[in-house]
């Protein structure tokens, strides 16, 4: 049984610091990928999830899959490639700050083309979904890889289609951002960040947002203030938890994974909101880019208290 697919590449991530990059000596190793933790993410609520996506034949893909398949993901769509090898990115953290540093280029997951939806293992597993997952990163990692994201959006298919914006402007150098919003115009359920959007829409207004991507539900959220979704009947804002923030990275990420949960079990849009808060607080919490959910009682007091209670 898949309910949920997410497709998009996943890196190693090597953490080092604190410090300059140039002195750092070693680094802790998890695991990152938008579309990768937000399959962990759904998979750690109870969704059947499959992620797919193309690993290197090495040590660190290996890790990719193992760690995947602890987390409850089903990874037998992934497709591991005899000569690419599997991404890493670098996260250096200064002063408080974090930043990325891909080694990407060339990998495996950047070689997923259209042909490549019509694999079997892949075409079973979007047949069964009812939500298929991806972010603008897939849209920018590789013009074969858009065009897999363009082929997906605009065959017929039987699943929602939630695409997260996730603009990582560094993917973008020297690239046209067409395909991109080609993809967020064609889906059912578009995520965004407010601050995302002012750089790649030149607005984060909600409504004008709406207007632009025509998508039938939006998410816009404000970091920490609050999220809205935006849909043809109505309006729904639910302000965001106040946590310690250790590390921002896959907040994003986790919020999808509660607001999608949400909506597979088809609940009231403020609880999907605030699933999507609850899950981001654990990540917002955490050094790594994904984290486990708060526990099942907890979920369940704060889906249903009051709204005094809630902020
Ligand atoms: O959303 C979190 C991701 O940004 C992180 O895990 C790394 O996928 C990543 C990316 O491309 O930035």
């Amino acid at each position: 049984e898949t309910a949920a697919v997410c497709i998009g590449e996943a890196m190693i991530m090597l953490a080092g610091g604190p410090g300059a990059l140039a002195d750092v000596e070693t680094f802790r190793r998890s695991v990152g990928g938008a579309e990768c933790n937000v399959a962990g993410g759904l998979a750690a609520l109870g969704v059947p999830t499959a992620w797919i996506s193309r690993l290197g034949d090495d040590g660190f893909g290996q890790h990719v899959l193992r760690d995947l398949q602890q987390r409850g993901v089903d990874v037998g769509g992934v497709e591991v490639d005899a000569v690419l090898p599997t991404a890493l990115y670098v996260k250096e953290s200064e002063d408080g700050r974090s930043r990325m540093h891909y080694y990407r280029t060339g990998s495996a997951a950047a070689a997923m083309d259209p042909a490549f939806l019509d694999r079997p293992a892949v075409r079973e597993r979007l047949e069964q979904a009812r939500l298929v997952h991806t972010t603008g990163i897939t849209a920018a990692i590789s013009a074969s890889s858009a065009e897999m994201l363009e082929r997906l959006a605009t065959e017929p298919r039987s699943f929602m289609l939630s695409v997260d914006l996730n603009w990582r402007p560094m993917l973008w150098r020297d690239k046209d951002p067409a395909p991109l919003w080609r993809l967020l115009k064609a889906a059912d359920i578009v995520l965004i960040g407010a601050d995302e959007a002012e750089v790649f829409a030149g607005t984060s207004d909600p409504d004008e947002l709406y207007e632009r991507l025509g998508a039938k539900t939006l998410v816009v959220k404000d970091d920490a203030h609050t999220a809205m979704v935006l849909e043809q009947d109505g309006r729904h804002e639910v302000p965001a938890l106040s946590v310690d923030v250790v590390e921002t990275v896959g907040a994003g990420d986790a919020f999808a994974a509660g607001f999608l949960t949400g909506t597979l079990q088809e609940l009231p849009m403020v609880q999907r909101l605030r699933l999507g808060h609850l899950t981001a607080a654990a990540v917002l919490t955490a050094p790594e880019d994904h984290a486990p959910p708060p526990a099942p009682e907890v979920r369940e007091r704060l889906l249903n208290c009051s709204d005094e209670e809630w902020a």
